[in-house]
């Protein structure tokens, strides 16, 4: 295969796309700058008990951040520079991030979850970066407002996420399918690894916090003993696999097929539509899931024609192969869910 870059690979798709102009292209180079300083310090992060603790204070004087803050600090700082955003969302900021006067503006706003799966970190287990990328819907030179940021996933320009492991990897799409990019160490270049990943049309794996069974509903209960049946319709149980870090776990469902699935659980009544979140986790990665061939819904309802109506909304995710969230939608139907 012919060593591809990023770049490269949308200067090719940017002919065959009137609109593009070198702007995305600058930022997605940011993008992918501060994610090669995440990077870094992630595979750092088995050092911790030798280079000092988080909350430590370092030789310099300074704290020493936990990653998931840290991460977002370094998002914010370098997409703050490339002159190409009109505002910013995190998974870790409650509210919108203004791109401050006297900085560059544009009309692309930027959503994100700077380190998800953090919890995992101390493991060595997958971590990753999920992002989501609009054009502004108010005016260029007014201030962007809450409405930039509060748009149905199918107004997408780009999606994806990077996933730090035994190697880290770009997963995105801009809406000519879904390209996978590893990154190069050796030369610091994202470089093509996974062009045009397309999703098996049914898996034989099937993912989910299975814990929680006792507060899920019926529905839910009869969808997860489906996939675990010897009489469906593979005719046989599908593995179960949960890592319990979404990237990864959707990282494998993308390549290997089947379903990942978050459902709301009465566990948290302050948490009545599950944990996932709408804007940061689950549009960017049904967007990719669809340009891949799969599906994304909340059991029954696309989950990209779902209108939001505040930054941190949270959704049931069902996410993968087409005939396994399929399935999820015929039950959820016959019980009259959602
Ligand atoms: P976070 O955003 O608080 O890190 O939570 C998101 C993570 C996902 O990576 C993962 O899919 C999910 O939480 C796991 O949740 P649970 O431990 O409830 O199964
Ligand atoms: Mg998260």
């Amino acid at each position: 295969m012919p060593q591809v870059t990023v770049t490269e690979h949308l200067l090719l798709h940017q002919k065959r796309t009137p609109m593009a102009t070198g702007r995305f292209t600058s930022l997605l180079n940011q993008l992918i700058l501060a994610v090669k300083i995440i990077a870094r310090e992630v595979n750092k992060a088995g050092l911790v008990d030798v280079l000092g603790f988080t909350g430590d204070i370092n030789v310099q004087g300074e704290e020493v951040k936990k990653l998931d803050e840290y991460s977002n600090s370094v998002l914010i700082h370098r997409m703050r520079q490339a002159g190409v955003l009109c505002a910013m969302s995190s998974e870790e900021n409650a509210g919108i991030i203004e791109i401050p006067e006297g900085y560059p503006q544009g009309d692309y706003v930027l959503i994100f979850d700077p380190l998800d799966g953090s919890s995992n970190i101390e493991a060595n287990i997958n971590i990753g970066t999920i992002f989501s990328i609009y054009r502004r819907k108010t005016p260029s030179n007014s201030a962007a407002t809450l409405e930039d940021l509060l748009q149905m996933g199918i107004e997408q320009v780009a999606a994806g996420y990077f996933i730090y492991g035994s190697s880290t990897m770009m997963v995105f799409t801009t809406g000519q399918g879904v390209h996978g990019f590893t990154l190069d160490p050796s030369v610091g270049e994202f470089l093509l690894s996974h062009p045009d990943i397309k999703i098996p049309e049914r898996g034989s794996i099937y993912s989910i916090n299975e814990g929680y069974r006792t507060y899920w509903d019926d529905a839910t209960k009869e969808v997860v003993d489906y996939f675990k049946s010897p009489d469906n319709e593979n005719g046989a149980p599908y593995s179960s696999r949960y890592i319990g870090s979404l990237v990864a776990d959707f990282h494998r469902t993308l390549l290997y097929g089947g379903i990942f699935m978050y459902p709301y659980d009465r566990r948290d009544p302050s948490k009545p539509k599950g944990k996932l979140r709408l804007l940061s986790e689950a549009n960017p990665l049904a967007f990719v899931v669809e340009q891949a061939w799969g599906l994304a819904t909340d059991g029954v309802n696309r989950t990209l024609e779902t209108q939001p109506t505040e930054l941190h909304q949270r959704v049931p995710l069902f996410i993968g192969s087409p005939a396994d969230v399929g399935k999820v939608r015929e039950i959820y139907k016959k019980h009259g869910v959602i």
